[in-house]
């Protein structure tokens, strides 16, 4: 079974999914080496990899040292074309619906489509939405577009019902990494209603009870970078909480 079949049975069967984001850019190979022990420990499902820029020249270390250290599917969450790694297992190949820029609704993907054919990696078409999260992310700058504000539960709805229609098969909803407020719970709740496709929610989620909430509105998948940055015992507490 591939990583979309083990992830489409176990959404049907309601079991949730934790997510650790690790931006290259914020780690080294020692403060990785922690991170990937304390989520082998904890059961993490998997690792997303990737950032709004690629300062550090450590991305391919990092995933080598991951892939070397742990059974954990590492799956690509790149912030642009510089981050594509055949090491990897997979990769969220990400269409930001939410946006009107043609290069990340389809203009990077041609660009990568050679690549991504001739690739190992399994691909995931995803439905990327920004959601309005009270300051200006950097994915919302990078990205040069307007995230869907938080109280327009309708406008989200929409998109990922579009999405899903479209093909995609994943549905990702983002407040953007550091993001001062999650996607909100009712926002999580009516997507979710309106589409079969797994749900992936993150930005801003820093404690287990902000994860629980997402979980228990409709998550099918909670992504965390920045709090486990700052604090990785934090891995334990959300894997702790994930299927209560
Ligand atoms: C960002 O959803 C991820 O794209 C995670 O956000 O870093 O705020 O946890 P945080």
């Amino acid at each position: 079974m591939n990583i979309y079949e083990t992830l489409l049975k176990d959404t049907s069967s309601d079991k949730k999914k934790f997510v650790v984001l690790i931006d290259p850019d914020k780690y080294t190979l020692e403060s990785v080496a922690k991170v990937v022990k304390l989520s082998m420990k904890a059961g993490v499902d998997y690792f997303f990899l990737g950032g709004s820029l690629l300062i550090t020249d450590n991305h391919s270390q990092i995933i080598s040292f991951i892939k070397g250290n742990s059974d954990i599917p590492v799956l690509l969450f790149p912030g642009n074309n510089l981050q594509l790694n055949n090491q990897a297992d997979g990769i969220l190949l990400l269409s930001l619906i939410s946006g009107r820029n043609p290069e990340l609704l389809i203009g990077r993907h041609v660009i990568s489509a050679p690549y991504l054919k001739a690739s190992n990696l399994e691909i995931l078409s995803t439905g990327y939405m920004l959601i309005e999260s009270g300051c200006m992310t950097a994915v919302n700058y990078m990205s040069n577009t307007t995230p869907i504000p938080s109280e327009k539960a309708d406008i989200a709805v929409c998109t990922a019902m579009a999405g899903e229609m479209l093909g995609m098969k994943l549905i990702y909803l983002d407040a953007g990494s550091g993001a001062q407020n999650p996607v909100p719970a009712t926002m999580i709740r009516k997507v979710k209603q309106s589409i079969g496709l797994p749900l992936i929610i993150g930005g801003g989620i820093t404690t287990p009870l902000l994860a629980k909430t997402a979980f228990d509105a409709g998550a099918d998948v909670v992504v965390i970078g920045n709090a486990i940055e700052k604090e990785p015992g934090l891995i334990t507490k959300i894997a702790k909480i994930r299927n209560q």
